[in-house]
């Protein structure tokens, strides 16, 4: 009997030092250990060993048992080391290599210009109303002052979709809009695309604008340049000024052109201000009492003020654009300039 208990464990000793793996090292487990494996087998033959013997072979194959799993649990261990070195070489990060760049995406600069002009805006107040980009020829001329024979139909040359209907050619009609359905007092921003057939190097087919309208007791051309001041200082530098120049609007009445000083020479004169150290920036005006009667707002108690901002123009001063089809072509080297250093 110990013979066979000897050469079972001489067996098992040889056959465990030959494992290659954790995997072997688990089939070779259950021949030996498993519920038909061979120390099983022995504790199982038990009953055929006369009683006199049985304490004994008892005592004998649990020793076996204890040794045979003794062998697997230190080569389980040793295996369990070794394969963690190799997979620690196989899996190895030289960590003194460059790194792979990653490239971050960035916002196109007039969505940023355009979030800067609406963050501003809405600090001071104003709450943002979205216009159609096709509009009516109602709203965007006959209700504001513009009717079909004027001659100011001529300062916007207008994409008609057909008689009735346009490509909106300002954000204007904005006004309108939220005058007819709100009662003031009214503090609305209107951003959106406008379109025109113009194109050239400051003037696009399609660009941008934000509509700024406040209608209240009491609002005059002092509230306009002291929101306009706010505005140009958060947008542009804390010295920047504003100027209001007379000109005109059918909308608006008075009308003007308000400039700011230029950014990149701060009003000494320079290449991209032609020499006049301004730069033109929006215009604005009080709304005309016709406009505000066409919406239903008694122009005896109320007066506005509007003003319709470029986002191309303010892009084209904050960053010092020559050409505003720059900001078209989606040149992913400019664009770049605007991201993440
Ligand atoms: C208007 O469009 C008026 N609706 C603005 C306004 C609103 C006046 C409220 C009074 C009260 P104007 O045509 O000047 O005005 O355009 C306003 C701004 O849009 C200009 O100052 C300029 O910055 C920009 N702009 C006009 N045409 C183009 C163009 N083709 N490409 C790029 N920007 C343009």
């Amino acid at each position: 009997m110990q013979d066979k208990v000897n050469l079972l464990l001489e067996n098992a000793k040889k056959e465990v030092a030959a494992l290659q793996s954790s995997r072997e090292l688990a089939d070779l487990k259950v021949k030996y250990l498993g519920k038909t494996g061979e120390v099983t087998a022995l504790l199982k033959g038990m009953k055929d060993i006369p009683s006199e013997k049985r304490a004994e072979f008892g005592k004998t194959v649990n020793v076996l048992k204890e040794q045979v799993a003794a062998l697997f649990e230190e080569k389980a261990t040793a295996l369990k080391k070794e394969e963690m070195l190799k997979s620690f070489e196989k899996d190895a990060v030289d960590i003194t290599l460059d790194g792979k760049k990653v490239s971050f995406g960035n916002l196109h600069p007039l969505n940023i210009v355009r979030n800067k002009v609406i963050d501003a805006f809405i600090g001071m107040g104003f709450e943002v109303f979205e216009g159609p980009e096709l509009e009516l020829d109602y709203y965007c001329f006959q209700a504001l002052n513009i009717p079909k024979d004027h001659p100011a139909r001529d300062m916007q040359d207008t994409f008609y979709i057909s008689d009735n209907v346009v490509l909106r050619t300002h954000t204007s009609p904005g006004q309108v809009r939220v005058m007819e359905k709100k009662k003031p007092p009214i503090k609305i921003l209107s951003p959106g695309r406008v379109y025109r057939a113009d194109d050239d190097a400051s003037h696009s087919p399609m660009f941008h604008q934000i509509e700024g309208l406040v209608v209240d007791k009491g609002i005059t051309l002092c509230d306009l340049k002291g929101i306009l001041d706010e505005f140009v200082q958060i947008m542009f530098d804390k010295d920047t000024k504003t100027r209001l120049r007379p000109s005109y609007f059918p909308f608006t009445e008075p009308s003007v052109e308000v400039d700011v000083t230029c950014s990149e020479c701060h009003g000494k004169g320079c290449k991209l201000c032609k020499g006049t150290g301004w730069i033109e920036i929006l215009g604005a005006g009080i709304v005309n009492k016709k406009v505000l009667e066409n919406c239903g707002i008694d122009s005896d108690e109320y007066s506005g003020l509007a003003f319709g901002l470029g986002i191309e123009r303010t892009t084209m001063i904050k960053y010092g654009v020559p050409d505003i089809r720059t900001l078209f072509e989606n040149d992913v080297r400019f664009l770049k300039q605007f991201g993440r250093k």
